[in-house]
This record gives C-alpha cells, structure tokens and sequence, in this order.
C-alpha cells in the first residue's frame, strides 16, 4: 500500500508557479487593489498565494483504487500545472475520514478554492459548513453529495451516473434476443458512493423492467480488481449458473474474468459481461472477446476543473451542474478504438 500523497511531495513545482505567479502579480495587483471586487470568494489569499495573483486549489481525491482514478489524477495535476494553478493533492485512500481531515486542512491553510471527489455521498454538511465560514468556494469533481443544501457548493463537475446505468442495461436487454431466463450478478461499486448508487439504479431501471432477468447476487467489490476478482469466485462457488456479469467498474471486471478462467469459463462468452468507465485494458479484453460491452465514463475533466477554479474564484457564475460527453463501445469497435484510448 502506498503512503498519502501530498502536495509536500512537490515542493519544486510549488516554487516554480510561485515565481510565474510573482511575475504575474506585478500586473494583476493595481487591478485588484482599485476593484475592491466584492465577488471574490476566496478567503483573502494569505496562505495560498490569493493576494498575488496566483491561485491555490485544494484538491481532496478519492483514493487510487482504479485506472479511472489513475487517469483522472494525471488530468488534474496535468491541468493544474498547464493553468498556473498552484495544486495541494491529497490521496484519501477510498476513507471518507482522511477526505474531511484533508479539507480542514485545506481550510487551515487557507487556499482559495477547494475541491474534491467524495468518497460516498453523506456526511458532508459539517465540513462543507466549516468552508463556508472560511469564505472557501467548494467545487465538487466527479461525485456528487445528498446534502438537501446545495448552496454549500458552488457546483458539480462529473457524469450523468444513472445514465451510465441505463445504458448498461440498454445494451443487455438490445443484446438478448433469446428468451431467458438469464441469471444475473452484479458487482456494485464503493458502498454508498454515487457511481454505485447510481449506476444500480439506472441498470435496474431498464434490467429490472424485463422479467427474462433474474438479480441472483449484488454485492460490493469496492472497484477494485482484488475485490471484484475475490467475490466473483464467491459468486461463481455458490452460482452454477451465471449468465450475466455487470460490474460498476472496468477493474472490477478485469478481476472477475480472471476468477472466471481460473473456473474454468469462458468470460464473454459463458458470461455476458457488461461494465463502466473505459480504461484501455478493458478496451483490449473487449477486443479479445472477454467483456462484451464498456459504457464510458470520462475522467479526464483537469482542464474543465481548472476552467471553474478560476471563474469561481474570480466570483463569475457557473453552472450548477457540468457534465461530461461519453459513449458505449462494443465489441466490434473496441479493435478501432483501442489507439485513441488515451488512459
Ligand atoms: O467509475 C471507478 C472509480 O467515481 C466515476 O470511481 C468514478 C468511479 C469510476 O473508482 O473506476
């Protein structure tokens, strides 16, 4: 297991953004100073850098659980980096604990904006409260919150999940011509996390309206390849029959396939297996015939993220909600599409 990553970890790039953000600041200040702009949120810019110009973003991820994650930590250090935007990154490793610790940091050191990808859905009032009364905008990236309050964030960059999930559906219920009945089991996502709360509701939606399919396990694999390979096999023990695989994510998939050859199956062919996100490892198991269908979930939003920093702090309007464009791939496109993977 690897150690929380920091922002301590780059002191070399902090140094160099604060030199352009000096050169930068010789312009910006006099136009500050005679704005008294009352539409800037940030809480004056002290620790982050704010008061010359450049912009300090506090970004509290998820964890390193999958190749999404992978991918949409490089976009976001990437863009960060690209935008002059001085990044404080923190690794919760999937613990919704770690992810409050890290934004009372964030607060402590007052940086101009904060964001970050929750973990589950609830439980964020409290901390969300705490960056209000800092004057800390909060920008939520790829997941979304139940809070009944939505003014205790400026706004939501991600996918529609639910979408995701009909979609998956779609495709299985276009894909079965035959009669059934068809055995399906489901590996959910991290528990209470919005892509699994989502993602089961929009499959059920569209699988659970059509009674060829019969739900016979759900069960969490945490969206990770370890966990999806070990409670497939639990699956696969106590199930003779399993028609249907789908999985909330493509590592969990990729995990579950192993356990289905090592029982002696055909995965893609023995078992249906429909699943999300898109990583080029997916793209290829498609290409050779192991996962019949991927719905893409995009996780390369760093330049768009870095867009709403710096509108947010500049006090502009947003949107409550951006989101992000995404496909489905089957089988037959996976061999064209495999070289424009890009993570
Ligand atoms: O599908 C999964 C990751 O929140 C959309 O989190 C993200 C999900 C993604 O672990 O692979």
């Amino acid at each position: 297991m690897s150690a929380p990553k920091s922002s301590r970890s780059q002191p070399d790039l902090s140094r160099r953004h604060f030199a352009m953000a000096l050169g930068a600041a010789l312009v910006a200040v006099p136009l500050a100073a005679c704005g008294g702009d009352k539409k800037q949120p940030s809480g004056g810019g002290n620790g982050g850098g704010g008061g010359d110009g450049a912009i300090t973003f506090g970004f509290a991820q998820v964890g390193s659980e999958s190749g999404w994650r992978t991918a949409n930590t490089t976009s976001i250090k990437d863009a960060a980096k690209k935008a002059g935007i001085t990044l404080k990154f923190s690794d919760a490793q999937q613990k919704q604990e770690n992810q409050i610790a890290a934004i009372r940091s964030f607060i402590t050191q007052k940086v101009d904006v904060i964001g970050f990808s929750p973990v589950v859905e609830s439980g964020w009032d409290t901390v969300l409260k705490e960056a209000r009364d800092a004057k800390i905008p909060v920008i939520l990236t790829d997941r979304a919150v139940d809070s009944a309050d939505d003014s205790l964030y400026v706004t939501f960059i991600g996918s529609d999940f639910v979408e995701e999930g009909r979609r998956a559906g779609k495709w299985l219920v276009e894909d079965t011509k035959e009669d059934g009945p068809f055995n399906v089991v489901v590996l959910e996502g991290t528990t209470g996390s919005a892509p699994a709360n989502d993602r089961k509701k929009g499959f059920a939606e569209i699988v659970g309206n059509d009674d060829r399919f019969r739900f016979i396990a759900s069960q969490t694999g945490d969206f990770t390849r370890a966990k999806g390979k070990e409670v497939m096999e639990s699956f696969l023990k106590s199930h003779k029959k399993i028609d249907v695989l789908f999985a909330h994510n493509d590592d969990m998939a990729i995990g579950a396939i192993q356990a289905i050859e090592e029982a002696g199956k055909k995965p893609g062919t023995d078992i249906r297996i429909v699943s999300i996100d898109g990583i080029k490892e997916a793209f290829q198991a498609m290409a050779d015939g192991k996962i019949n269908v991927v719905v893409e979930c995009n996780p390369l939003i760093g330049p768009q993220v870095m867009d709403l920093v710096k509108k947010v702090h500049a006090g502009d309007s947003v949107e409550k909600r951006v989101e992000a464009e995404e496909g489905v791939f089957t089988q037959e496109q996976a061999k064209d599409e495999l070289p424009n993977r890009t993570y």
